[in-house]
């Protein structure tokens, strides 16, 4: 199923071929160069010369679902960091749906968010994320953690990329926990250009248990780690995909963001963006998603945590921590009780994964009253 990009520009005389039984499609390579800037730079609407882009078929098995999300693309989001300068995110806009926000940064002229607004459902509901697009370019939504079947599974060149239409990926959590959902085409730039959203799968009973007579907790705080390369943020959307080298290979972060908000704390005007609130008794629950490439390292400034689920898993023994390595993808769901008033900054290293060297750190605070 799906589309398949061509080999190379020069395969000037490739056919493309849908694997799908219902349609075979012959191109013929344009004289623009797929070397990847096609997109026009930030808006990145303009087709990529060696794709092709198939209407967007019917989902296999498609039911009634529970709950349903309309998602667009925005890829005009700015994104004001600590040191005046504005990047250009992408993300997902929910045009419709029941998302709720995420407290993140700029909203762009076409809805969107960075990051994109959460989805949270309960465990064993059918949700159906509709994704449509019709700006001569791909996307995709792929659940990270979830087990849809593959046509739903959203991962690019493999399963459905959406081009002009909507698509429906149908799935059904069947374990609760954090996780989040991102584009899965051209993956290694619209991730970093800020295409994902936290994905929250609470038990049947709803909100205030981590999972079915597991822990309860009173407060919720959203810790989504990222680092920005802003050299990437003025690419097209095919960047690197046809042919041409861009330098994805090369990330050089000069921002870091936790949930959307510059955190390095390189300026006097930064504030801890996202900090919580918690009474002593209470317990606050964090829900951390490593959303960068680099692996990273938060710590909890003195408090201790309980780890009791990670990337959606509920773990054999309660782990605590007072602090968390973490590597791109993974998540973890952390119990903090704390006893003691005061303020607890919560700082999160990105790390570079071949020298070590702490390339930056976010920073945001939990407040116990
Ligand atoms: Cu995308």
């Amino acid at each position: 199923m799906g589309w398949r990009r061509r080999s190379s520009d020069s395969d000037s005389s490739s056919s493309t071929t849908t694997s799908s039984s219902d349609s075979t499609t012959s191109t013929s390579t344009s004289s623009m160069d797929g070397g990847g800037m096609d997109g026009g730079g930030m808006g990145g609407g303009m087709g990529g010369a060696c794709y092709v882009y198939p209407a967007a078929p019917a989902t296999p098995g498609r039911v009634t679902p529970n709950v349903s999300y309309n998602l667009g693309i925005d890829m005009n989001i700015p994104l004001t960091m600590d040191d005046g300068r504005t990047v250009t995110m992408w993300g997902f806009a929910d045009n419709g749906g029941n998302m709720m926000g995420m407290g993140g940064g700029g909203g762009g002229m076409g809805g969107g968010t960075f990051p994109s607004p959460a989805m949270r459902v309960r465990q064993g509901q059918i949700v159906h994320t509709n994704l449509s697009v019709n700006m001569m370019m791909m996307h995709t939504v792929h659940h990270h953690g979830i087990e849809p079947a593959p046509h739903s599974d959203g991962v690019g060149h493999i399963t459905w990329d959406v081009a002009n239409g909507t698509y429906t990926y149908q799935w059904r959590p069947s374990s609760a926990g954090t996780y989040f959902y991102h584009c899965h085409t051209n993956t290694v730039l619209h991730a970093e250009m800020g295409m994902y959203g936290a994905l929250i799968v609470d038990p049947p009973e709803g909100p205030g248990r981590l999972y079915s007579n597991g822990p309860r907790y009173d407060v919720e705080a959203f810790w989504v780690v990222d680092e920005v390369d802003s050299s990437w943020h003025t690419l097209g959307w095919t960047a690197g995909t046809c042919g041409g080298d861009v330098g994805l290979n090369e990330l050089n972060p000069d921002y870091f963001v936790i949930t959307g908000v510059d955190g390095s704390g390189n300026s006097a005007m930064n504030l801890p963006p996202i900090s919580a609130t918690v009474q002593r008794g209470q317990r606050l629950l964090a829900r951390y998603i490593c959303a960068g490439y680099h692996p990273q390292r938060i710590r909890f400034g003195g408090l201790t945590g309980t780890v009791h689920v990670s990337d959606g898993r509920v773990l054999p023994r309660p782990i605590q921590v007072t602090q968390l390595r973490a590597c791109s993808g993974e998540r973890y769901d952390i119990i903090f009780e704390p006893t003691s008033r005061g303020t607890y900054l919560i700082e999160t290293d990105i790390i570079h994964w071949v020298t070590g060297e702490v390339l930056g750190t976010t920073r945001t605070t939990v407040t116990v009253v």
